[in-house]
C-alpha cells in the first residue's frame, strides 16, 4: 500500500527519548514524516504500532514500526548502512559504545530524575550522587571531542539530551549538576553537541520546555 511506504516517526516534541530517532535520521539524510503524539490521548495508531510499551517513539518504516530508541538508532545505523556512521566500525568499540549507553540509561538517568522530586538537603545529597554517576560516565569522553571520537556517534545520540534538557531541568529545579568545576569534560561536549546541525535542527523551543518541567515539578512536589 503506497500509504505505508516511506518513515514514520511517532514522537511527542518534550520527549529526550524521540529526539534521538529524529537525530539518527538526519544523520543520515533520511526523508521522514513527523506524528507529534498527546501522550495522555495516545493516538490509535500509536497504540497500534507500539502494543507492547505503548511509549514514543516509534518509527515506521515502510509499514515496519519499531520501538525503542536506542534500538531504533541501531536499526537506522543498519538500514542506510551507506550513509553517515553511526555505530562505530569496530566490534570491540561498539560493544563499548553499547556498555556506556546502557550504563547512562540505567545509571544516570535513575540518579537523575529523583532530582526533580526532591528539595533541600535530599536535593543536594541526590545532586551529588548524581554527578558523581556522571563523572564516571565522563570518563568514556577524556580525550576526545565526542563519545564517538572526533564524530557524533551512537553514544553521543544516546546521552546527547543530557546537553539540551539538563540545564533545562537544572532551571526548573533550582540546582546546578553539570558545571566546569565538577564536569568539565562533559559540559565542554554539551556545547560541542549542540553545534551538531543534526541536533540544532530539532531541538524543542527552551522556553516552552523550562515552562513544561516546572509544571511537572509543581505537580510532583504538591502531590
Ligand atoms: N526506553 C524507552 C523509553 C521511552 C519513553 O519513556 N517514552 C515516554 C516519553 S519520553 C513515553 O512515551 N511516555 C508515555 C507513557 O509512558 O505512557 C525508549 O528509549 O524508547
Amino acid at each position: 500500500m503506497a500509504a505505508d511506504k516511506g518513515v514514520k516517526v511517532f514522537g511527542m516534541w518534550a520527549s529526550p527519548m524521540a529526539i534521538r530517532v529524529e537525530w539518527a535520521l538526519r544523520l543520515k539524510g533520511v526523508d521522514y514524516e513527523y506524528v507529534d503524539e498527546d501522550l495522555a490521548n495516545k493516538s490509535e495508531a500509536l497504540l497500534r504500532h507500539s502494543p507492547v510499551t505503548k511509549k514514543v517513539p516509534v518509527l515506521v518504516h515502510d509499514g515496519k514500526p519499531l520501538a525503542e530508541s536506542t534500538v531504533i538508532v541501531e536499526y537506522i545505523d543498519e538500514a542506510w548502512k551507506h550513509g553517515y556512521p553511526i555505530m562505530p566500525s569496530d566490534p570491540f568499540d561498539r560493544a563499548q559504545a553499547r556498555f556506556w549507553a546502557r550504563f547512562a540509561e540505567e545509571k544516570c538517568n535513575a540518579a537523575l530524575y529523583p532530582i526533580f522530586m526532591t528539595t533541600g538537603e535530599e536535593q543536594r545529597k541526590l545532586v551529588h550522587e548524581a554527578q558523581q554517576c556522571l563523572k564516571t560516565l565522563e570518563t568514556a569522553l577524556e580525550g576526545k571531542k565526542f563519545f564517538g571520537g572526533d564524530a557524533f556517534g551512537y553514544l553521543d545520540i544516546v546521552t546527547g539530551w543530557f546537553a539540551y534538557w539538563l540545564p533545562v531541568i537544572e532551571e526548573a529545579c533550582g540546582v546546578e549538576v553539570v558545571t566546569d568545576e565538577a564536569l568539565p569534560l562533559m559540559k565542554a561536549w554539551f556545547d560541542r553537541v549542540l553545534a551538531v546541525d543534526a541536533v540544532k535542527a530539532v531541538l524543542p523551543p527552551r522556553d516552552k520546555l523550562v515552562a513544561l518541567n516546572k509544571a511537572r515539578r509543581e505537580q510532583i512536589l504538591s502531590a
